[in-house]
């Protein structure tokens, strides 16, 4: 975890422009007894910097996508999406998985930012790793379902990877976390405070989309990736140059 990645002061303003961009293109209108467990897990607003000038200033930050580059190793990053993930209160835990089952990507040098626009603690939702997962690449052709939480954590004990996570975030702390790399989160048990969380992907630039290997991968090149064929270099414009 990286502490204080915005300062204190920072903090408002850009949690007012991505709550008031979040709750109005959120589509989530159902109760939380109706949803499936991805549902429960929290609302999932995507692509917030192209509808909102304000949220754009974070989401193509430099010192955000520094961070990502110097952490990948690599001289430059682009952005693959960002999204908001806001786990209301009672919602459900996060099952076990790996972002970049979604993904049609050639590089493994890809992370996201996940940063709480909040103080949390474990019991909101904190975003919880298996440890140095990342190198086991693609362990299962899975979504984020409750088969992927059975068979994961299953893999999860048996790898012996380590389980890590906070204790607290503050609002402008945050984690980053490669494609790869297994992670889940609890449930938000609060009785009224929404776990705000503005998460944002980076890939190393160079990478190539691939052939996709599921209908998610399918639907993620036509819709972060501008439709671009396998083989070509993923430069859309929705994917900019970020340093
Ligand atoms: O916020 C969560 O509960 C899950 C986040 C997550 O899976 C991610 O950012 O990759």
């Amino acid at each position: 975890m990286v502490r204080g990645v915005l300062r204190p002061e920072e903090v408002p303003p850009y949690r007012e422009a991505i709550n008031e961009a979040a709750y109005k293109y959120n589509t989530e209108k159902r109760a939380m007894e109706e949803r499936d467990t991805y549902g429960k897990a929290f609302l999932q607003i995507m692509n917030l910097w192209k509808v909102d000038e304000n949220v754009k200033k974070f989401t193509l930050a430099k010192r955000f996508a520094k961070i990502a580059a110097d952490l990948l190793g690599v001289e430059n990053v682009r952005l693959y999406h960002d999204q908001a993930l806001y786990k209301e209160p009672g919602g459900g835990f996060t099952p076990w998985h790996q972002d970049q089952y979604y993904w049609p990507l050639s590089t493994t040098n890809t992370v996201t930012m996940w940063m709480p626009l909040i103080d949390i603690d474990v019991d909101m939702g904190m975003l919880t790793f298996a440890s140095r997962s990342h190198n086991a690449g693609f362990v299962e052709n899975l979504a984020i379902s409750d088969e992927s939480e059975a068979l994961l954590e299953n893999f999860v004990k048996n790898s012996g990877f380590e389980v890590t996570r906070a204790k607290t975030m503050n609002a402008g702390d945050a984690t980053f976390h490669y494609g790869w790399t297994l992670h889940t989160a609890p449930g938000n048990k609060s009785k009224d405070i929404t776990r705000e969380v503005m998460t944002i992907i980076y890939f190393a630039d160079g990478a190539e989309v691939t052939e996709p290997k599921n209908k998610h991968q399918e639907n993620d090149r036509q819709t972060w990736l501008g439709s671009l064929q396998p083989g070509s270099k993923a430069v859309s414009a929705l994917n900019p140059l970020l340093l």
